[in-house]
């Protein structure tokens, strides 16, 4: 069914009991496209989104094994950054945040953007030298970074214990204004109808088993739904990026680690920032149901599982009390699990690979959902032009060949 979004559409339907309609299409799969994008999380959806509504490229085929943002993309505790290490870390990420600060009226869905301001708090003499160092790189390149002290904190933050007394006193904090959350099943979702509306097909429960590749070309995908042609690949996985990425024999230095979340239950708006620290391995911020979302560092081994263990919760529990006491009775109702792809350096790999025609958008390790606009609108450029676009330059596939890694591990959330 084609989908209709007008509002008074939908008051309709309610009023008439009619069925919502469609925000995206069901589709055959054609034997042929001009694109196949492998994986229907944020990277891949904004990724068609942008080709067809920049480039005029519409015989797009997002495919994915499982359902838009089952991934990566609807597991992340939906934070949004600029405030990285490197000034490459930076432009890039501010260039999301730019691009995330008008989304709703791009998209016409409201993807609940809300510039809260974030908070990175240090523990230690070492942090709080690299939350100056972080400040001093974000304001080279024009973002709003600064390193404030416990009382500035305490303001930001009333139920924070800020004492000399605390387990970990807090010494200062990198506080960064246009930081914040994002609605991420909208921004999911907003996307895939945009991208549906300008022709994009989008191909749910359809698995990639196959990539072909004949003298050192892609030539198309093999999937669970049949065979279909394609000179243009790219994948926007994660959590099995390096397995898909074999599928056209390119190896990628990725280790795959599971990174657990948390919400609570419900309650009064009182934690207006983003709150995060490295030393506590957890960061929190309030939703707009006034649950508390919390995450943590990825576990310490490898794997592709997506459940919750005790130990985390437990582990997540103490943190948070160390940062906020208060709060001990509120109960968690639900945990999870995300796949994040980690890099040597904590930067992506975006760009060509040594087979012609596959490109890859991977490797986001524990930054990826904040990217998604900025990663869909360089890939969206480099596969219609040709050219690299000189934002991802850096991030390219060779640089770990050639020694040239763009360290951003000082730049993530919680120590991994
Ligand atoms: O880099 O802001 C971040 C982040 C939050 C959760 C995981 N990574």
């Amino acid at each position: 069914m084609r989908a209709k979004y007008s509002a008074w559409g939908l008051i309709r339907a309610g009023l008439l009991k009619q069925a919502w309609p469609r925000a995206w299409r069901d589709h055959e799969l054609a034997p042929a496209y001009d694109v196949v994008v492998i994986g229907a999380g944020v990277h891949g959806l904004a990724t068609a989104y942008y080709l067809a509504a920049r480039h005029g490229i519409r015989r797009v085929a997002v495919l994915d094994r499982a359902y838009v943002g089952g991934g990566g993309s609807g597991r992340n505790t939906a934070i949004v950054r600029s405030n990285y290490l490197t000034p490459e870390g930076v432009r890039f990420y501010d260039r999301s945040v730019k691009l995330y600060e008008s989304l709703a009226s791009e998209l016409n869905f409201n993807v609940m953007f809300s510039q809260r301001g974030h908070l990175t708090l240090a523990h230690d003499d070492a942090s709080l030298r690299t939350m100056r160092w972080r400040a001093e790189v974000n304001k080279h390149e024009g973002i709003d970074s600064e390193v404030i002290g416990p009382d500035e904190i305490s303001r930001l933050v009333p139920l924070m214990d800020t004492s000399p007394e605390a387990r970990y006193p807090i010494l200062g904090a990198l506080h960064h204004p246009p930081g914040g959350t994002v609605r991420h099943d909208a921004v999911n979702w907003g996307y895939a109808r945009a991208a549906d509306t300008l022709g994009v097909q989008i191909h749910e429960n359809t698995e990639v088993t196959g990539i072909d590749v004949r003298d050192g070309r892609v030539r198309g995908v093999r999937t669970t739904r049949g065979d279909v042609s394609a000179p243009v690949v790219l994948s926007c996985t994660a959590g099995w990026a390096s397995l898909v990425s074999e599928l056209a024999g390119v190896h990628l230095p990725i280790v795959t680690h599971p990174l657990q979340a948390a919400v609570t239950e419900p309650v009064k708006p009182f934690l207006r920032t983003v709150v995060v620290s490295g030393t506590l391995h957890v960061y929190v911020s309030q939703t707009a149901r006034g649950e508390l979302v919390f995450g943590a560092s990825t576990d310490s081994y490898p794997s592709y599982s997506t459940r919750g263990s005790l130990e985390f919760t437990e582990e997540l529990a103490g943190h948070v009390l160390e940062l906020m006491p208060s709060i001990a009775r509120l109960r968690v109702l639900r945990q999870w699990a995300g796949l994040c792809d980690m890099t040597p350096d904590f930067s992506p790999v975006m760009g060509v690979t040594p087979v012609q025609g596959f490109y890859v958008d991977v490797g986001w390790g524990t930054y990826g959902f904040k990217a998604g606009p900025v990663a869909g609108e360089a890939m969206a450029q480099l596969i219609a032009s040709g050219r690299t676009p000189e934002l991802i330059a850096s991030f390219d596939l060779a640089r770990f060949a050639e020694g040239r890694l763009v360290g951003e591990r000082g730049a993530a959330a919680v120590g991994h």
